[in-house]
């Protein structure tokens, strides 16, 4: 493992301080432009909702230009919680026109079909889930001004509904029965279109074309998106839960998965519900025990020594009545578990090790982590989670290698993932090679974990200072 100071952001043209001024400028430009009221939109076109965890990213970001309207962004996704605990992946917006997104909220038709599991009634929303990174979230954005947030009692509001989103995975998507959570749709891990799903994903019958028009190819390239085919299944798996009033357990979905990358942001959330729990004077052991119980699952569960990174298990794989079978798909969710504070020292240095071989090639030929082993028979630099970088992914890689101690890995990945937003447009997601964009640009997560990361290299001072003014002055 390495070790070192980190060192201030020094991108390689013209100069540092215009680099970070234009980081700066752009990443907050999007930051406002997709702010809505009380939330922020991932993208203006393609989605014009309020996403699960891309507002916990774009929180993360936003705390540095205005902790009061992180906090708020996290309340509003919050309040949009069902009874049973659940925090639904979109919260629609009812100015928006049905047709702008699909799947709209006549097809998810929460407040009825979710209605015996509580779901609001004020609102209407997806009835799948996200990676829970939101309690990672509250406390970074507790963090950016802890006296303020005090003041304003933002922890003490938002434990007892982030304690009860960790009740809802932990007690009703233990599906596995191994201690693990699972997700029910290829949605919900948020690496939607991964080749990780190929296998479980040709068991389940597609909708028929005719049943629905897709939104999406009115903003995205098609060779950027998913096929046709996968969205069918998609809608499949999507209207089949609600017809089973989105109960988990019993017979189930046809698609059921324990992912690396969900797991690993529930354990990582679990230590900051924690951190929080002690802030407001609660008892933080039982959170501690569970990110520990979690952790050993994982590792038991998932880890893959031999492929030296952890896989996703499919519980519907393998023979009937077994365990699954783990997925042989080498994907960036494999590589996530790096953000969990107590892994095993040699497991740790193992994942280090895979990100900086020839299947990812951090440090080699790729200028940031992409989202598919680029060794893979389905790599493919363009296409939708199948090859393509994210910046939420290379946020968390950078600090799981931060964490585990290769600062100049961090450091240098720090770099990549700020050159790379600004000469992208803030991409939504990017060729890993050449960091050419691709997907929509001025997307949330991309400005917000960019300014983050801007902030924690040091590169930036008194510009920022304006910058948080300017955004203070305006009516939250
Ligand atoms: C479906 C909003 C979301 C992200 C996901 C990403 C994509 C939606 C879509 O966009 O998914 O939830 O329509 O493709 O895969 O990670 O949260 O940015």
């Amino acid at each position: 493992m390495e070790s070192g100071e980190p060192f201030p952001y020094a991108p390689s043209a013209p100069s540092a301080p215009s680099a970070s001024a234009r980081l700066l400028h752009g990443a907050r430009r999007v930051l406002l432009e997709n702010w809505t009221g009380a939330s922020t939109v991932p993208s203006r076109g393609l989605y014009p909702h309020q996403w699960s965890w891309d507002s916990a990213f774009i929180a993360i970001g936003l705390r540095h230009l205005s902790a009061h309207r992180a906090q708020r962004e996290l309340e509003t996704l919050l309040a949009a919680q069902w009874g049973d605990g659940r925090i639904p992946h979109i919260v629609f917006n009812p100015a928006v026109p049905l047709d702008a997104y699909f799947p709209s909220p006549d097809f998810w038709r929460s407040s009825s079909a979710g209605a015996a599991l509580g779901a609001p009634t004020a609102v209407e929303t997806s009835g799948i889930v996200q990676p829970p990174v939101h309690a990672l979230a509250c406390l970074l954005v507790h963090l950016a001004d802890p006296r303020a947030s005090a003041l304003r009692g933002f922890l003490a509001r938002v434990y007892p509904r982030l304690a009860a989103w960790h009740r809802y995975l932990t007690e009703h998507r233990d599906l596995g029965g191994g201690g693990l959570v699972s997700v029910i749709h290829p949605w919900e891990p948020g690496m939607d279109n991964s080749p990780c799903w190929d296998a479980p994903l040709a068991r389940v019958e597609p909708a028929p074309p005719d049943t629905f028009r897709r939104a999406d190819l009115d903003h995205g390239a098609a060779a950027d998106r998913p096929t046709d085919l996968d969205y069918g299944r998609y809608v499949r798996l999507a209207a089949d839960y609600r017809d089973r009033g989105y109960r988990d357990g019993g017979a189930g979905s046809a698609f059921l998965v324990e992912d690396p990358g969900v797991n690993a942001l529930l354990i990582a959330s679990e230590h900051a519900l924690a951190d929080i729990a002690t802030a407001v004077g609660a008892d933080p052991a039982p959170h501690r025990s569970r990110a520990r119980r979690l952790t050993t699952a994982l590792v038991e569960r998932l880890w893959d020594p031999a492929a030296g990174l952890f896989l996703c298990r499919d519980l519907r794989g393998g023979t009937h009545g077994g365990d699954g079978a783990l997925i042989p798909e080498l994907s960036a969710a494999g590589l996530l578990p790096l953000i969990v504070p107590d892994l095993p020292r040699e497991i740790a240095a193992a994942l280090i090790r895979t990100a900086s071989g020839p299947h990812f090639g951090l440090g080699g030929p790729v200028r940031l982590v992409p989202s598919y082993d680029l060794l893979g028979r389905a790599f493919d630099p363009y296409r939708y989670w199948r090859g393509p970088a994210w910046f939420n992914v290379n946020w968390l890689m950078e600090r799981g290698l931060r964490q585990h101690g290769a600062v100049a890995r961090a450091d240098a990945l720090r770099s990549a993932a700020l050159d790379s937003a600004v000469s992208s447009g803030f991409a939504e997601y990017v060729d890993p090679y050449t960091a050419e964009a691709r997907g929509t640009r001025d997307f949330g997560w991309t400005a917000a974990l960019a300014l983050d990361l801007l902030v924690a290299s040091g590169g930036v001072g008194t510009e920022l200072v304006a910058a948080e003014r300017e955004m203070a002055a305006e009516p939250e």
